[in-house]
């Protein structure tokens, strides 16, 4: 029988997680959406025979034919939404970010283990990407030695005028703050962040690009370029340094053509095509664990930090100085 699910925010990314459930994965149905937007939401609901259009994110909660909760609205509304679902004991799958402020997703740290059992999993889909995954399987087999340093790559192709110098750490950035720790296997101290001169076409006012650093506890380091205007496409890339080599995310995953002394590849246009594999992978482990009335992957406690991470990466953009993570001690429930 097919998990019913109950889709908050039909924007962007809520409508492709619609599509992959209804025409790619298996052992779910989408059966409910809202979105303050009601007539995207009654045109998303016509366009996937939908049943249900809710008038509000907790009507759609509440309701006894969902399931389980997808939140796929702005970061703002994660907090009330996760909450919400929590108290009604129903898996809930949270897009990035968790919550906007540590202090948000410290509540739902908090209400998750004083329910009992994890029912959250955070939207950070690049611990299902095939290529991560062979980066974190070698770093697991240990022949490289201990992590030392990683260099990593973060460029979008381009943004809207809305974008603010803030979101390219705790909108794109948060990313990085969520996979070096994975990688590297320890946790962020301390992150500072160094502004370089403007791209030309970056709007008025957006530091565009900046550079990240990262101190992790056992000493390890990493700086990461995040780029919003890089013009040419999307384009994320990861090298770890070890002890006795390195390893690092493929150039491309596409063909690579060698044709008039030229060798070229295609670079992806943005987030949807370079993860479309990621995607579906955490949305089927989402469904299945879900079915089993569990969750798995990236959890709520990965989601504070990672917002931690972005906080201090913020106030420093601001001083220019190293800011500690200012961090709780880490519950058994997540150990
Ligand atoms: P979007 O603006 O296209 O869509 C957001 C939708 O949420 C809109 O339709 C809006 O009307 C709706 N909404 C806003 N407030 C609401 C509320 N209170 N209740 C219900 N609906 C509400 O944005 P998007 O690009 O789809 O991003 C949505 C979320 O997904 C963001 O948190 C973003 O960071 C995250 N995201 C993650 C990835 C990823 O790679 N994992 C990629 C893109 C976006
Ligand atoms: C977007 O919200 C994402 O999460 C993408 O993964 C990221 O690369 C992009 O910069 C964000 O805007």
């Amino acid at each position: 029988v097919a998990l019913k699910v109950g889709v908050i925010g039909v924007g962007v990314i809520g409508q492709d997680h619609i599509r992959r459930l209804t025409t790619v994965l298996s052992g779910a149905e989408v059966v409910a959406v809202t979105d303050t937007d009601a007539a995207r939401a009654r045109d998303v609901a016509a366009q996937y025979g939908i049943a249900t259009v809710h008038a509000t994110g907790e009507e759609l909660i509440a309701s006894v034919d969902v399931q389980a909760v997808l939140v796929g609205s702005w970061g703002p509304t994660h907090q009330q939404y996760v909450l919400a679902a929590i108290a009604a004991g129903k898996p809930v799958f949270c897009e990035k970010p968790l919550a906007t402020t540590r202090e948000a997703c410290l509540s739902i740290v908090e209400a998750e283990v004083a329910y009992g059992r994890r029912l959250v999993q955070v939207g950070f889909m690049r611990h299902y990407d095939p290529a991560y995954r062979a980066v974190k399987d070698v770093l697991e087999a240990g022949e490289l030695g201990n992590v030392l340093m990683a260099h990593c790559v973060h460029r979008n192709a381009s943004v809207t005028h809305s974008w603010t110098s803030d979101m390219l750490l705790n909108d794109a950035g948060l990313h990085e703050f969520d996979i070096l720790r994975w990688l590297f296997d320890d946790d962020i101290v301390a992150t500072q962040v160094l502004k370089v001169r403007q791209n030309a076409d970056a709007p008025a006012g957006l530091d565009d690009p900046l550079l990240v650093l990262m101190q992790f506890r056992k000493g390890g380091w990493a700086n990461v370029e995040v780029t919003m205007n890089s013009h040419y496409g999307y384009d994320v890339r990861t090298e770890i340094v070890c002890d006795r080599g390195t390893v690092a995310l493929p150039e491309t995953e596409s063909a690579v053509v060698k044709v008039n002394g030229q060798r070229s590849f295609r670079v992806s246009a943005d987030w949807r095509e370079r993860f479309i594999i990621a995607y579906d992978i955490e949305i089927q482990e989402w469904v299945n664990a879900a079915t089993a009335g569990t969750a798995t992957g990236p959890s709520a406690w990965d989601g504070y930090l990672a917002t931690a991470g972005a906080e201090a990466a913020i106030k420093s953009l601001n001083t220019g100085a190293l800011e500690l993570l200012d961090v709780q001690e880490r519950p058994s429930f997540y150990a």
